[in-house]
C-alpha cells in the first residue's frame, strides 16, 4: 500500500469494547445519553448526507453559499504550499471549493472517524485532484494530538465546516479549538462554519423534517447498537424527538421510548420507562458574537466572519500555544 491510499489512525480509534463500555455507561446514567460521534458509521455517514439534501436542512445550503462567494478571500489566508486539514470531512463537499480556489495547497488531510466512508470519499478526491497529496486520517478529532508525517514540515491551515463544532458542548469547543492549534501550529489559519441562533420554527423544521431522514439518522444509533454490539433495541419501540431550547441556545436530539420496556445490551439489562429519553444530540447556535468569544477562549483571534444571516464562515488567526 502506497502512502497515498494508506488510511491512518493516530491514535487508534475506538474498538468495538469502547463502543460496548461507552453504550453501557451512557445508557447507566441518569439522564440516559449516548455520544453523538457513534452516529457516524456508513449508515450514518449516508444518513447525514441526505439530510445535508434537505430542503428544510438550511445550514448546508448556507454554508455553501459563503464558501462560493468567499472561497478567493478564504484561500488568500492559506499560506503557500500548505496543507489543508479538515475535521469531520464527511464528503469532503465544502473543501472542494476551498481546494479549487487555492491554487498552492499542496495537501488535504480529510479526517474523520467514519472509516469506511473517508475510504471512498478518498478515493473520488483522487480522481478530482490529481495534483494534491490525499491524506485521510481515521481519527477521532477529540483526541488527535498531531497532523500526519507527511504533512508535518509543511504550514498547516485548518477546515472545521457544518456546524459540527455545535455538537460540542461550549467548554469541550474550546478546548477542541485548543487542540486544534496544537496540531496546526503557531499562527496558522482556522476556517470554522457555525450555525447562528434564529427563528425556533425554522430550527425546528431544519431537525423534524418531513421525510424523516433525520429519524432515520437518529434511529440509526439504535440499528448500529443492535450490528456492532448484539443488542436487541425494538426501532418501532422508540421515536425521534427534536426540539429548540431557546434558553440553552441548542436543537436538542433525543430518542424517546414510547413503552415500558427492557432492552438487552451483551450481558446487560437496560431498562426503559414509557416517555423516557437518550439524549443523543445537542447541536449549539451561537451569533458571530458569541463564537468569536468562544474562539478567543480556545486561543484564536478573529480575522473575518461572513454571514448570509442564517449561518456564519469564521477565519482565525491562532493567538496562543
Ligand atoms: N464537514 C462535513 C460533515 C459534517 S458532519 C460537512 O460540513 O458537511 C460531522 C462529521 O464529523 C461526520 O463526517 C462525522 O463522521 C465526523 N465526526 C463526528 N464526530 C467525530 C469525532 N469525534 N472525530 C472525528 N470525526 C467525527
Ligand atoms: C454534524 N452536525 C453539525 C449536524 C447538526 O446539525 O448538529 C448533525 C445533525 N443532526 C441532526 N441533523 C444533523
Amino acid at each position: 500500500m502506497s502512502i497515498q491510499t494508506a488510511v491512518r489512525a493516530s491514535p487508534p480509534i475506538e474498538t468495538a469494547n469502547e463502543f460496548a463500555a461507552d453504550v453501557i455507561a451512557g445508557l447507566s446514567a441518569k439522564p440516559k445519553r449516548l455520544p453523538p460521534k457513534y452516529f457516524y458509521d456508513l449508515t450514518g455517514s449516508g444518513l447525514f448526507d441526505r439530510i445535508t439534501q434537505l430542503p428544510e436542512y438550511y445550514p448546508t445550503r448556507s454554508e455553501l453559499g459563503l464558501l462560493h462567494q468567499h472561497a478567493p478571500a478564504i484561500a488568500s489566508l492559506f499560506p503557500p504550499a500548505a496543507a489543508l486539514i479538515e475535521f469531520g470531512s464527511g464528503s469532503s463537499r465544502k473543501a472542494r471549493i476551498l481546494l479549487r480556489a487555492a491554487a498552492s495547497v499542496e495537501a488535504y488531510v480529510p479526517v474523520d472517524i467514519s472509516g469506511d466512508f473517508l475510504q471512498q470519499d478518498a478515493v473520488q478526491l483522487r480522481r478530482d485532484f490529481p495534483h494534491l497529496a490525499i491524506l485521510p486520517v481515521v481519527a477521532d478529532f477529540t483526541t488527535m494530538t498531531e497532523p500526519p508525517a507527511e504533512v508535518a514540515a509543511k504550514p498547516r491551515a485548518g477546515f472545521f465546516p457544518g456546524s459540527t463544532i455545535g455538537n460540542f458542548e461550549p467548554h469541550e469547543a474550546a478546548a477542541f479549538l485548543r487542540r486544534a492549534g496544537r496540531i496546526l501550529g503557531a499562527g496558522s489559519v482556522l476556517v470554522v462554519g457555525v450555525d447562528l441562533a434564529k427563528a425556533p420554527d425554522i430550527l425546528y423544521r431544519a431537525y423534524n423534517d418531513s421525510e424523516g431522514v433525520t429519524a432515520k439518522f437518529n434511529l440509526n444509533l439504535l440499528a448500529r447498537i443492535n450490528r456492532e454490539l448484539g443488542a436487541n433495541f425494538n426501532l418501532a419501540a422508540f421515536e425521534h424527538q427534536a426540539f429548540y431550547s431557546a434558553e440553552r441556545h441548542r436543537i436538542e436530539m433525543h430518542l424517546a421510548s414510547t413503552k415500558r420496556q427492557k432492552v438487552r445490551i451483551g450481558d446487560t439489562i437496560i431498562e426503559f420507562r414509557a416517555g423516557e429519553t437518550i439524549h443523543t444530540e445537542n447541536s449549539y447556535k451561537h451569533s458571530i458574537d458569541s463564537f468569536q468569544a468562544l474562539a478567543h477562549g480556545g486561543g484564536w483571534s478573529p480575522l473575518a466572519a461572513w454571514t448570509d444571516g442564517l449561518f456564519s464562515v469564521h477565519a482565525l488567526r491562532m493567538t496562543a500555544d
